[in-house]
């Protein structure tokens, strides 16, 4: 092999002088990249591509033919879109690579991504203020500080109860003052967004409304804690980029909730997503919540599921109590009774 040894020192260094120019590239092209996210275009530019090609292959000296220049190039190409797609992914506010310490969305002395796992209890939907206040006193006891109850109801049927509303919103403000405790209400509409902050420590985007940009835009405005749910359709990243509009607003204090994603299981309501919360941890430095009962939709799962998602490293849990989950009038097959919730709050300090 002795007799080409120079050629292959030769072939070494052309290596190298290629390795510093697709490096050089590839600052130039990453500069372009923040260029175009700075813009709100596209990584991939075909037309960009197709000039590129037009231009090299005229100047093509051989001896490789048309066809390897095109697919060498393209391979280039191709890797600085990915590359460029990449940085985008790390360039979001969201993103741990663009914040590396855990955001703690603290209200008052409550601090949600730091210490102990929370615990978020209450009635699927505010009935009545002998039911909120019923449940609220009970879970004062238990040691819960954050209180959930849904005020504005977005349900599958137009036809089954769609909240009290402002009534709702009322008897959580009486309650909340009774018990010194933090609410969390979801919150429908651009509009109510002002109403419902009055009453709400952490405005609940729900599961449908994950999408829905506007909203999102609007409550990234304020400085309130949201906890945004992931639809039961959507991917991390579009979760993820659903948050973003929210930080791209200014509002730092979210908590995502994982809740379930719909697949072809019938025996639960959903299906829990356990490795969402490892891969949001570590695509993301905000908090993340799992909302154990509509997960499944079955409280014989709840504490199982509940230290499944501590040990998954959830920030916290979210779980639906009732006094009397046979007569709510949302979600009744879900709900735990006080002596259920005991158990299950139990079992979770434990986790
Ligand atoms: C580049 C990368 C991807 C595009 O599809 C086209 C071109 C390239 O590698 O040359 C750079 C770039 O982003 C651009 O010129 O727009
Ligand atoms: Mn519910």
């Amino acid at each position: 092999m002795g007799e080409f040894e120079d050629l292959r020192q030769e072939i070494d260094e052309l290596n190298f002088q290629m390795l510093d120019l697709l490096s050089r590239r590839a600052g130039i092209v990453s500069e372009i990249g923040r260029l175009k996210r700075e813009k709100g275009y596209d990584e991939y530019d075909p037309a960009r591509e197709s000039t590129m090609l037009k231009r090299l292959l005229e100047k093509n000296p051989g001896p490789f033919p048309d066809e390897i220049i095109i697919k060498l190039f393209k391979e280039i190409f191709q890797a600085s879109m990915v590359f460029q797609q990449e940085e985008k992914k790390e360039s979001l506010k969201v993103s741990r690579k663009y914040k590396e310490e855990d955001t703690v969305v603290k209200i008052d002395d409550v601090e949600i991504g730091k210490g102990r796992p929370h615990i978020i209890a209450g009635p699927c939907s505010v009935e009545s203020l002998e039911q909120l206040d019923e449940t609220a006193a009970f879970l004062k006891k238990e040691g819960v500080r954050i209180l959930r109850g849904g005020a504005y109801k977005p349900r599958t049927s137009p036809y089954s109860f769609q909240g009290l509303r402002e009534k709702g919103l009322e008897l959580l403000k009486e309650v909340k003052e009774k018990y010194g405790m933090l609410v969390i209400t979801e919150v429908l509409r651009c509009q109510d967004v002002e109403k419902v902050s009055e009453v709400a420590d952490i405005l609940q985007i729900g599961a449908r409304n994950m999408y829905n940009y506007e909203l999102l835009k609007e409550v990234g405005l304020t400085k309130k804690p949201v906890m945004l749910k992931r639809a039961f359709m959507a991917t991390l990243e579009e979760f993820l980029f659903s948050a973003e509009y929210i930080i791209s607003g200014g509002n730092h204090n979210i908590i995502l909730c994982e809740r379930g994603i719909r697949t072809f299981e019938r025996w639960t309501r959903n299906t829990l997503d356990i490795s969402a919360i490892p891969i949001l941890k570590i695509e993301s430095h905000l908090p993340v919540i799992v909302d154990i009962s509509h997960s499944t939709g079955r409280r014989d799962l709840a504490t199982t599921m509940g230290k499944a998602a501590i040990a998954a490293g959830a920030d916290g849990v979210m779980v639906e109590v009732h006094p009397n989950p046979a007569v709510a009038l949302s979600d009744g097959d879900q709900q735990l009774n006080f002596q259920q919730f005991s158990e299950f709050a139990e079992a979770i300090k434990k986790a």
